[in-house]
């Protein structure tokens, strides 16, 4: 996986690690919001108001940050107000590509190759990685933000509120501390927790990264032995957050990212949340297995140098393990 170096691909590792082997993410760079006025928001630049058909997703169908995005855009009904081009799941020498693969389609902004053209058409001197998800603006001709954390909080905002076609509100106002404190904790063990343990380079950065993990597994898992979702009864942003990583646990993560100190089946109640996540109406439709094992198991051959999936890597996702619960309430609030 390279990086642009100002505005030039370069097929470099850019392996985020520190002097102990332990991967550490950088922080995303654009970091607008889009508001109802165009008026600043909490970091970045103004000058992006709400437009219906304005803005556009690049996505991977295989990414779990991007992933978070297509949820929101699906859950809200906002289909029809933001289009979405979907980068080839294998990312190899030339990073993100649109290319031919079942759900892929070509850039339907610029009809670019390759996503780093997305970034250079952005800013021709970019220096640094080429990351899905992206939210572009058509009016400015550049991207408003390339952090999903952000992307998902403008989607399920005031700015979109008036043009989604199913309005739920996953961040209440009295429950956003509780929110945060929650997500801070999943995205350490759980979310990023996952690349800590599969981009751990040393023995010892593996086994803190593993351990806090299933630690976390346990917690959740009692957390949720009397609430249907983390906070309670209603789905809220903390539980979209976490279900995009566990969807990839079974057939990704325990494997390929050696989080197999226990089955997904050991934390039934964590399992169940997961379950009851995908058959809520319009998660389905989000989650594309192919593009998931293909990307791991294909494009990271440091860690996987022959490109060889495992057997066990084949969830069956329509089957009865993965079905709706009998009786269950599939709307999404
Ligand atoms: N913090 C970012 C992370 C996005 C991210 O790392 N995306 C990965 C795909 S899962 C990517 O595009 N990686 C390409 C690379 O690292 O070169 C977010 O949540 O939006």
């Amino acid at each position: 996986m390279g990086q642009l170096v100002e505005g030039v691909w370069q097929d470099t590792n850019t392996r985020e690690v520190n002097r102990d082997g332990q991967f550490v993410r950088n922080a995303s760079p654009f970091r607008n919001w889009v508001t109802i006025d165009g008026s600043p928001g909490p970091t970045g630049q103004g000058g992006f108001k709400t437009e219906a058909g304005r803005y556009h997703l690049y996505v991977s169908y295989a990414c779990p940050w991007a992933h978070r995005t297509l949820l929101y855009r699906s859950l809200l009904g906002l289909e029809d107000v933001i289009d979405i081009s979907v980068v080839h799941p294998v990312n190899m020498e030339n990073g993100w590509v649109f290319d031919g693969y079942l759900g892929a389609t070509p850039d339907r902004i610029g009809g670019a190759r390759f996503m780093h053209e997305v970034y250079t058409r952005a800013e021709p001197g970019y220096s640094g990685k080429v990351t899905v998800p992206v939210l572009w603006d058509r009016a400015t001709d550049g991207i408003v933000n390339n952090e999903s954390a952000d992307i998902i909080r403008m989607l399920g905002g005031p700015a979109f509120r008036g043009l989604a076609r199913t309005w739920v509100d996953f961040l209440p106002a009295d429950k956003l501390d509780e929110i945060d404190e929650i997500n801070d904790y999943v995205y350490r063990t759980i979310n990023n927790g996952v690349y800590r343990t599969g981009f751990a380079q040393s023995q010892q950065a593996y086994e803190t990264g593993v351990a806090e993990m299933f630690e976390a597994f346990g917690v959740l898992d009692e957390r949720l032995r009397d609430r249907r979702f983390l906070h309670g009864d209603q789905l809220l942003e903390s539980d979209l957050r976490l279900f995009t990583t566990m969807i990839r646990f079974e057939p990704v993560y325990y494997f390929h990212f050696k989080c197999n100190v226990r089955l997904l089946s050991d934390y039934p109640n964590l399992r169940r949340h997961t379950r009851d996540i995908l058959n809520l109406n319009g998660v389905r439709g989000t989650v594309f297995l192919d593009h998931i094992v293909d990307h791991y198991y294909l494009a990271h051959r440091r860690i996987n140098p022959y490109g060889i999936i495992p057997a066990g890597a084949s969830v069956d996702l329509d089957g009865p393990d993965w079905g709706p619960d009998e009786g269950q309430e599939i709307a999404a609030c």
